[in-house]
């Protein structure tokens, strides 16, 4: 075939085949096809030298034009392909800003922590400070320094998980009592909220493992009326609400007097469930006038000052003020409950 009427023959092609491109990529084949080092024009290009010297410019010159005009089509075809896809592909990836987000889930705190929390702040309000005592401690601040010699029966009330025989996990916060005596200039007004550690039964309102707050208030001319003052003062606000409470006398070696304190049962409203042992009342507090020989271990002068102290079971407050059943829930993990608040 001359080299003329390849040139034709190749644009007519060259036209069928632009005819069937539908994708860049399409276009990106033809390309190579026809302008490509190894391509038909490059071909037509090599091809020349076989033909007569006075043809060569002609040839030539029809070559390049063959060449531009491929060029130039090509040019135009992948500009317009190259739009479509962009729309396309704008069209699939569009994103309706109108929708509703996806709601992360955040953490929060225990219900039980959200209570010490709240319990602690009430307390600074009132004039507290904070401090913190050690979980496992030695037998004498959880105990003998509180006025329990060894071998006294009032131990057996709070059976002891020992360490050794002479490290135990605290069984009150009541441990921080002394050792706050020991280390602060007076008058102290402190909390000290903790873990407490003791080997009994589990049942809907008792667990081996929960958390007291302890309070201390030591002057000159503290009296039992402050230390109730302060409980109604506390109550009030922690409940936010109408609440029933009573005081009962009780026994602890550590306070004269001492006193118990009980709200009104939430979950059966006095009537009797398994929370409240069927008495319509839970315990929450037990509290009193700090016992001369405890000021005394501590360092203070029993006959200039007095004191009051309290040992709050945060479980119990909780139990109480979000109307739960039984004290195992905290323990759970269930995140379908500890979500709730
Ligand atoms: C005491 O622990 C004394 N240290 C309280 C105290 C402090 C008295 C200062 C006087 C002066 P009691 O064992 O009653 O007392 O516990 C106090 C509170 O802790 C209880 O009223 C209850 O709310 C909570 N509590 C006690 N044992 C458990 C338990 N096993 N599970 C959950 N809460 C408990």
């Amino acid at each position: 075939m001359s080299i003329e009427k390849e040139i034709n023959s190749i644009r007519e092609k060259f036209s069928e085949d632009l005819g069937r491109v539908v994708t860049s990529k399409d276009l990106e084949e033809l390309k190579v096809r026809y302008l490509g080092k190894k391509g038909s024009v490059s071909a037509l290009m090599i091809s020349l030298k076989d033909a007569e010297d006075a043809q060569k410019p002609i040839l030539g010159k029809s070559i390049n034009l063959l060449k531009n005009e491929i060029a130039l089509a090509i040019h135009e075809l992948m500009e317009k392909i190259n739009s479509a896809e962009l729309d396309q592909k704008l069209q699939k990836e569009k994103i309706d800003v109108t929708l509703p987000g996806k709601r992360r889930r955040l953490g929060r705190l225990h219900p039980v922590s959200q209570m010490l929390y709240k319990v602690v702040d009430v307390l600074i309000d009132m004039g507290f400070s904070v401090q913190l005592g050690p979980d496992v401690d030695s037998d004498f601040y959880n105990f003998e320094a509180l006025n329990f010699p060894k071998d006294h029966p009032a131990r057996d009330m709070q059976d002891t998980f020992y360490i050794t025989h002479d490290l135990l996990l605290r069984t009150q916060t009541s441990n921080v009592q002394v050792r706050v005596m020991e280390k602060n200039p007076l008058p102290i007004r402190m909390v000290a909220p903790g873990r407490c550690f003791r080997n009994e039964t589990v049942s809907a309102r008792s667990h081996i493992f929960f958390h007291q707050i302890e309070g201390i208030y030591i002057d000159k001319n503290v009296t039992f009326a402050d230390l109730l003052a302060t409980l109604d003062e506390l109550w009030r606000r922690l409940f936010e609400k109408e609440i029933k409470t009573r005081y009962r006398p009780s026994y602890f070696p550590f306070v004269e007097p001492g006193i118990e304190a009980d709200i009104l049962c939430t979950q059966c409203h006095g009537g009797g469930c398994r929370l409240c042992k069927f008495s319509g009342w839970l315990e929450v507090i037990g509290a009193g006038m700090i016992h001369p020989e405890v000021l005394k271990a501590g360092g203070i002068d029993p006959e200039q000052y007095q004191g009051y102290a309290f040992g709050l079971g945060i479980e119990r407050l909780t139990l109480l003020r979000y109307g739960i059943s039984d004290i195992r829930r905290f323990t759970e993990n269930d995140n379908r409950f500890l979500a709730q608040f």
